[in-house]
């Protein structure tokens, strides 16, 4: 699928070993080992409903290729991204027919799939390794000598030192090397082809040179979204022409920052959104949006406030780019730095009235309907209205999202002088499923309450019946 095609889609971010089992059974699942947990290509297929029936379209899973084997000083590769054979599926998650079957099933849905990549590296559990164990190639030469990266100022040494520690080095491929350009260019095509992906996520894209991106990606034929891990907007926007699309990580940064307490600054999130719809090769848009994710600690290790918590996931579905949630956020996972933040989902038991299980159903049917409302609805950049440290009125028509980070206890009001309405157009909270009227300047002013956000849209464009299977 094409970069448009992945625009509308809303995407659920899942660790294969950790979200579901082949035989639907709940082993326990003990985080801090660092072991592999049994979650398999089968368990996702068992558990598609669960994903599509919270309103997601596509699902990203971890990396599919065969990984070292046994415990290392890190743990074991549960996570897939210590590939060591790239010709060959990780039998931990199941066979050739398992992952076909996966890309089967959510094509039978109207569902995509993702592929996460990894062409940087391979691991090893020795250093110097052992070059010999990998597959295809196999020669020291295949790789950039030995050094650790120490220096993230100095790109030379950031594309062609290596990641990892002396537990797990991740082996820099050389990828100046034409050999070595040529073998990934067919391999990404033969594996989007043989397990039938709809896009592609690359993993550690800031640490090979700019240029081996563009072949790669069009050898892959599908959308591509590249993990560029900096929070600076400018050294982000340097890979936009690169690859079609990036996570959002300047934004994800300000974003934990302004609804971590109640002291934080919305004005912050509002200014670094600014910067970025300028300095991307195609503003915001071809950005994925996200909270959580594997990296990085779970918000609510450091912030449970729900009403602060309900704010920050909301952004991700209202801004410009495509929204990415992070299996187990929906359920109210509080794991922090990696490992922890990778708990088994059985865990969970799945339920689906859960408070945060409903606000992520609940945001998609509004971007769902926004999409459906507007043909330009996609194309319109959000502009914000009214902007303070701890309150913020986000316009992108049709919709009007008002956040706060008061917190539980704080009754917040907004008042935004034209949000693109029409005079006393009828208006509803989706989130509460509140109706009320844009005053005659097609201005909102309303009062929230416990500190909890709104995501408004015209009454003509929600589907109410929404409302009653809340109840
Ligand atoms: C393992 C163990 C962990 C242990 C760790 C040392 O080793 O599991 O318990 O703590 C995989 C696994 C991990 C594993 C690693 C290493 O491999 O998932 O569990 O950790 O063996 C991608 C993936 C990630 C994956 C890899 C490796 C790469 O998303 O899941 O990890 O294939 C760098 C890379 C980035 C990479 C990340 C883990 O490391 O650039 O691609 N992610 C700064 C640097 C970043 C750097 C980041 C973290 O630190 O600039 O380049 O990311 O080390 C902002 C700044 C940023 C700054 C951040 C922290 O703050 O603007 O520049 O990032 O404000
Ligand atoms: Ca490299």
């Amino acid at each position: 699928a094409s970069a448009e095609n992945w625009q509308t889609r809303s995407i659920y971010q899942l660790v294969t070993d950790r979200f579901a089992t082949s035989d639907g059974s709940a082993p326990p699942c003990d985080t801090g080992e660092r072991k592999y947990c049994n979650g398999t290509w089968q368990g996702v297929i068992n558990q598609l409903s669960y994903i599509q029936d919270m309103g997601f379209d596509a699902i990203w899973i971890s990396p599919v290729v065969a990984n070292l084997e046994g415990d290392t000083g890190d743990g074991e590769a549960y996570h897939g991204y210590w590939a060591v054979d790239q010709n060959t599926l990780n039998s931990h998650f199941g066979t050739d027919g398992d992952l076909q079957l996966l890309a089967e099933t959510l094509h039978q849905r109207g569902m995509y799939l993702m592929l996460d990549v990894v062409v940087n590296h391979m691991a090893a559990d020795t250093l110097p390794p052992n070059y010999a164990s990998f597959t295809p190639f196999d020669n020291q030469s295949d790789f950039h000598p030995f050094c650790w990266i120490t220096d993230y100022n100095n790109q030379t040494n950031v594309e062609q030192c290596w990641l990892g520690d002396t537990n797990v080095p991740l082996v820099d491929n050389n990828t100046e090397d034409d050999d070595i350009v040529e073998f990934f260019n067919d391999w990404i095509k033969n594996l989007v082809n043989m397990y039938n992906a709809d896009g592609v996520r690359i993993d550690t894209v800031k640490h090979i040179r700019k240029d081996f991106w563009p072949a790669f990606v069009a050898a892959a034929g599908v959308f591509s979204i590249g993990e560029v891990l900096s929070g600076d907007v400018q050294y982000v926007a340097n890979y936009t022409g690169y690859v079609d699309s990036v996570l959002d990580y300047p934004t994800y940064y300000p974003l934990v920052r302004a609804f971590n307490g109640t002291s934080g600054n919305l004005t912050e999130l509002a200014e670094t959104v600014k910067q970025s719809q300028k300095a991307y090769r195609l503003g915001e848009f071809m950005t994925g949006s996200f909270l959580e994710n594997a990296d990085n600690p779970r918000f609510q290790s450091f912030e449970t406030d729900q009403a602060l918590v309900k704010n920050a996931m909301t952004w991700p579905f209202i801004q410009d780019g495509i929204p990415i949630l992070y299996y187990g956020q929906e359920q109210g996972y509080t794991g922090g730095n990696d490992p922890y933040n990778r708990e088994a989902l059985w865990l969970s038991g799945y339920v689906m009235d859960k408070p945060l299980v409903i606000h992520v159903r609940t945001l998609n049917a509004a971007r769902k309907a926004a999409i459906d409302a507007s043909s330009d609805y996609l194309n319109t950049a959000v502009e914000f209205a009214s902007v303070s440290e701890s309150s913020l009125a986000v316009v992108k028509s049709p919709m009007l999202t008002l956040l706060t980070n008061g917190g539980s206890g704080s009754t917040p009001a907004w008042s935004v002088a034209d949000a693109n309405y029409s005079a006393g157009e009828a208006l509803i909270d989706v989130l509460t499923c509140d109706e009320f009227k844009a005053d005659k300047n097609g201005g909102v002013s309303v009062q929230g309450e416990n500190g909890m956000p709104k995501v408004v849209l015209p009454v003509s464009v929600f589907n109410s019946t929404y409302c009653n299977h809340l109840l």
